[in-house]
């Protein structure tokens, strides 16, 4: 009898042990707990989750990811540290947040370094996406697998103040930026203030005017409700910063080649399937913020030079150790 009752006792303290860390094995499932700041139906949750639905698919239901967005988790900081340590497997975050923690990985977060959106995607898709995803893995401070890209387009200025029609406009103006030091100086040579915060408390800092204004693409600005509040949109596409997707290497160890190698398939197959939802995603907010009054500025080309001018001192400061690896991005046609 004890022997009968003893089983279940320990496989549920087990199943209660695992059930914390970022992986839960019921009997032989192994759930790979995921996190996102973006709500349900974003391309980058959409793309996690039908990935875990392949791997589903694939094992018979033994490998699946358990979604959790809209920042249940925490913000992208939390959520790196959380699989770093193992709490939880997959972590979607911006490369300005992993930028801090995988330094290699601060050359995609220099301003204006891709010349549009195209240039981006055929640099993750080639030889360089793989060799920096490479150095997530190999990097032995980290703890993290670099599983692949996504998009996020590119990253424009709206604030809750005055419409910004030249560069000049941003004196004085406080603007929130990833948490990166990077950013801080980007938009300090731009003339603004940079404010560094999680993206967590975006909303609430422009509500509250702890910021006049903030930074990013059109799905953010639109889909996590900024344009409510923030009615001016001022198209500098100063930044064509990644996203990507990493895995607790903790977890990733614990796991069979096999399981590993599928893992890696379906993330390839999430970068090219996200892009999709991106284009879409991206012209639906563009319409939403027009259609809810956003003034929207168009920048010239002879303005946009205004802002790469102004932008010379982060390349100085930050340039010099990408030097070759930029020459080779610059070479992508
Ligand atoms: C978004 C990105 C998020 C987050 C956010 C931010 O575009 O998808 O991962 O990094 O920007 O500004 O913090």
């Amino acid at each position: 009898m004890t022997a009968r009752t003893g089983l279940p006792t320990v496989g549920i303290a087990l199943a209660a042990a695992l059930a914390c860390a970022g992986v839960a094995h019921a009997q032989q499932k192994i759930v790979l707990k995921a996190s996102d700041v973006h709500a349900a139906g974003y391309p980058t949750v959409a793309a996690v989750e039908n990935m875990g639905k392949k791997l589903e698919a694939a094992t018979g239901g033994r490998l699946a990811i358990a979604m959790f967005p809209s920042m249940q988790l925490g913000g992208e900081k939390e959520s790196i540290e959380q699989a770093q340590v193992g709490a939880i497997a997959l972590a979607r975050v911006s490369v300005g947040a992993l930028g801090p923690v995988i330094e290699d990985l601060n050359v995609f977060n220099l301003p204006f370094l891709f010349r549009n959106t195209a240039h981006m995607e055929k640099v993750i898709d080639g030889p360089i996406g793989q060799e920096l995803l490479e150095r997530v893995t190999n990097n032995p401070k980290a703890g993290l697998v670099g599983l692949c890209w996504m998009d996020a387009g590119a990253r424009s200025l709206y604030d809750t103040k005055k419409p910004i029609r030249t560069i000049a406009d941003l004196k004085g103006m406080k603007f929130r930026v990833m948490g990166n030091p990077m950013f801080v100086d980007m938009m300090n040579a731009l003339g603004g203030n940079g404010v560094a915060m999680g993206y967590d408390q975006v909303f609430n800092a422009l509500q509250t005017g702890v910021v006049d204004g903030a930074e990013n693409n059109p799905p953010s600005f639109v889909f996590d409700n900024h344009y409510t509040v923030a009615k001016y949109y001022t198209l500098t596409e100063h930044l064509i910063v990644p996203e990507i997707l990493v895995m607790s290497k903790k977890i990733w160890d614990g796991l069979s080649k096999d399981d590993q190698a599928l893992i890696r398939k379906f993330a390839r197959e999430a970068q090219l399937e996200e892009r999709k939802l991106w284009n879409e995603y991206e012209q639906a907010a563009m319409a939403k913020a027009k259609a809810a009054g956003v003034t929207i500025i168009p920048v010239s080309d002879a303005d946009k030079k205004a802002y790469q001018e102004a932008v010379k001192p982060v390349w100085d400061r930050y340039g010099p150790k990408f030097a070759d690896l930029i020459k080779r991005i610059q070479a992508v046609e």
